[in-house]
């Protein structure tokens, strides 16, 4: 196993100094661009991928094969392999890690024609619920299944392809507009065209809208379907006008939106369906470079319990194959088998293709990204090197609020002051929208990239996760789950109730001027019942806990008639006769006050702690 692989090269221990690696031409030249990613970088060198990750650590970057680094960071490890250096001039490359394995695809592609090919369109659908994106999916399945032999019952493994004139279409299983922003907040975008599903009977709904929104902010293509035609009660011109007002104008009205009458359950108008998504498809260019080691996305992943961890893959690029050694997140293995969406072995799987992947060490999470590798060995570099990035994304991730966007800006992480607008009413929205939208500083631009009534929900965060956007709540609150979930994230939320405030605040953060802002939270409350002397002035309240708990060090304040009286901290706290941190509702405790020593009975002792408010 720890023989040089098929390329003759060997991973070098991390311990090794950068000097040790060998430059047997003493001073080769390398054009460099002014950003690329450390997959490119490392063919421009020709040296492993892994080895241009480990360059970078020990310059202190972590970076993974597909981020997208500049050109001093490039240059350095250029450098210390040997390279001399110059800047290739080129226009710059924006760097998204949101969508870059799509990008990194599309970059490749411009650049180079050979190798490249088309690929099946990666299709979702969405749209608002029971206007049938379920029974859609099932009626493109039943009619255009590809394989027809007996007995071919086609399993479920999170997408399936169909055949149209020859060619493939590859639809996600699982649709709405939720699963497909937590894959994009997990760094994985796997869709190219979105359809939208709108019943004709029940028109545009508030989840169209906000499919349309979360679609337009990954940037992917919207074509509409409208469904259930077969319906007496169905009004497709009704729909084509609320969409012309959400802005998607269909062509027939000389918009550019394709739009389709269906009945996915009477089985009206699936192939014009198909036809005009290949059109779309045809559009948008996709194309792929089959010949080279695969990467894909997991888009399911279970543990199986007679054939262990199972992850189903959608290949981005390449050809997967059995054998393969590959990294997927923070596990790997090696290609054991694989089973394609009607259950069959399969041996090798192009672009564009969802398979059941056999062989992985352990079960792998859903939106990690597989890359194949040349040996064991740099598999474990890999998982190593994503371990490192998620956990150094946990502790300082990057997210926007609007104490810091102007230091985002300022830094050039942040283009533009993306914001999720959440409000009671719709009468709202639209003032609120144009008052900040005429905010645009020089060269920021505020964008309202989805707006809404009712209060924040899971997906709302998700899509700020995903879009690096703050969340704006106006006299609305959040759901308890979007609380929990904006907190573990990180992700901000902030409240008004008086619009001119809103619009204030942005305006501030725009220019760097906004103040943080903090709340006062209170832990416990606990209520003074005696008063015990512990030296020659020291005092301990004895006291009941009512509300919360009491922490020894937590900050507190005395009340006594409604006044404060101090504001101190905890300097000790006991049950009986033991020390203890904390104390909560219903038991009695002792407690001391640094500094204070005029306890009263009836005073209130109130534990507050004070948090930036986002
Ligand atoms: N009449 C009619 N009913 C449909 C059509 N498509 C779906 N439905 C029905 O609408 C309901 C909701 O469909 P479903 O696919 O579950 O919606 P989803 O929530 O968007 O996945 C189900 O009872 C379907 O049978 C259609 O084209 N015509
Ligand atoms: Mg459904």
């Amino acid at each position: 196993m720890t023989g040089p692989s098929k390329q003759g090269k060997v991973v070098k221990p991390a311990d090794e100094k950068a000097g040790d690696i060998p430059t047997s031409t003493a001073a080769r030249s390398v054009e460099i661009p002014a950003a690329l990613s450390v997959r490119e970088l490392a063919e421009l060198l020709q040296v492993s991928p892994v080895d241009a990750i480990k360059q970078l650590m020990r310059s202190g970057i972590m970076a993974n094969i597909n981020q997208v680094i500049d050109y001093e960071s490039a240059a350095a490890v250029a450098t210390n392999f040997g390279y001399q250096v110059t800047l290739k001039p080129r226009a710059s490359r924006k760097s998204n890690r949101i969508s870059e394995m799509k990008k990194h695809q599309k970059l490749l592609q411009a650049e180079e024609t050979g190798g490249f090919t088309s690929r099946p369109p990666v299709v979702t659908i969405m749209g608002h619920v029971n206007h049938g994106k379920t029974k859609l999916l099932d009626t493109i399945r039943e009619t255009n299944v590809m394989d027809t032999e007996a007995g071919g019952i086609t399993q479920h493994i999170g997408a399936y392809q169909v055949e149209v004139n020859g060619q493939k279409i590859t639809f996600l299983d699982t649709p709405g507009h939720e699963a497909f922003t937590a894959m994009r907040a997990r760094g994985a975008q796997v869709t190219d065209i979105t359809i939208l599903v709108v019943a004709a009977d029940d028109g545009v709904m508030p989840q169209t809208l906000e499919a349309i929104d979360h679609a337009r902010a990954a940037g992917v293509p919207i074509m509409v379907a409208i469904n259930k035609i077969d319906k007496p009660e169905a009004n497709p011109e009704r729909v084509k006008q609320q969409l012309a007002d959400a802005g998607l104008v269909v062509e027939e009205w000389g918009g550019d939106t394709v739009c389709v009458e269906i009945s996915a359950r009477e089985k009206i108008g699936i192939p014009e369906l198909l036809e005009n998504l290949m059109v779309v498809a045809e559009m948008e260019d996709l194309k792929a470079d089959a010949s080279r080691p695969a990467e894909g996305v997991v888009i399911e992943a279970e543990m199986d319990k007679s054939r262990g961890p199972l992850g189903t893959v959608l290949v981005s690029s390449g050809t997967l194959k059995i054998g393969d050694t590959v990294a997927v997140g923070d596990t790997w293995g090696r290609v054991k088998a694989m089973f394609n969406d009607a259950g069959k072995r399969v041996k090798r799987v192009p672009p564009s293709t969802p398979v059941e992947v056999l062989g992985l060490n352990s079960v792998p999470q859903v939106g990690d990204i597989l890359t194949v590798v040349g040996d064991e060995r740099q598999a474990q570099a890999l998982v190593e090197e994503h371990r490192l990035e998620t956990e150094r994304e946990s502790s300082s991730r990057k997210s926007v609020n609007l104490t810091n966007v102007f230091d985002q800006i300022s830094s050039g992480r942040v283009k533009e002051l993306n914001i999720v607008l959440k409000a009671d009413v719709q009468g709202s929205i639209e003032p609120i929208r144009g008052s900040l939208e005429q905010l645009a500083e020089e060269e920021v631009k505020v964008r309202i990239i989805h707006s809404g009534t009712g209060n924040v929900t899971e997906s709302d965060i998700m899509l700020a996760i995903a879009s690096k956007a703050v969340i704006i709540g106006f006299n609305i609150d959040s759901e308890p789950g979007a609380r929990r979930l904006a907190e573990v994230e990180g992700v901000s939320v902030r409240y008004y109730n008086v619009i001119y405030n809103l619009v204030d605040d942005v305006s501030k953060a725009l220019k760097g001027l906004l103040e943080p802002s903090y709340r006062e939270v209170i832990d416990g409350r606990a209520e003074v019942r005696a008063i015990f002397s512990t030296g020659k002035r020291a005092q301990v309240a004895g006291v009941y806990v009512t509300e919360g708990k009491i922490t020894r060090g937590g900050s507190v304040r005395v009340q006594r008639g409604g006044e404060t009286v101090v504001e101190s901290v905890v300097s000790s706290l006991r049950r009986f006769k033991d020390d203890v941190r904390e104390v909560t509702t219903g038991y009695e405790c002792g407690v001391g006050i640094r500094d204070f020593n005029e306890f009263e009975e009836g005073d209130i002792l109130e534990l507050f702690r004070v948090e930036e408010a986002g």
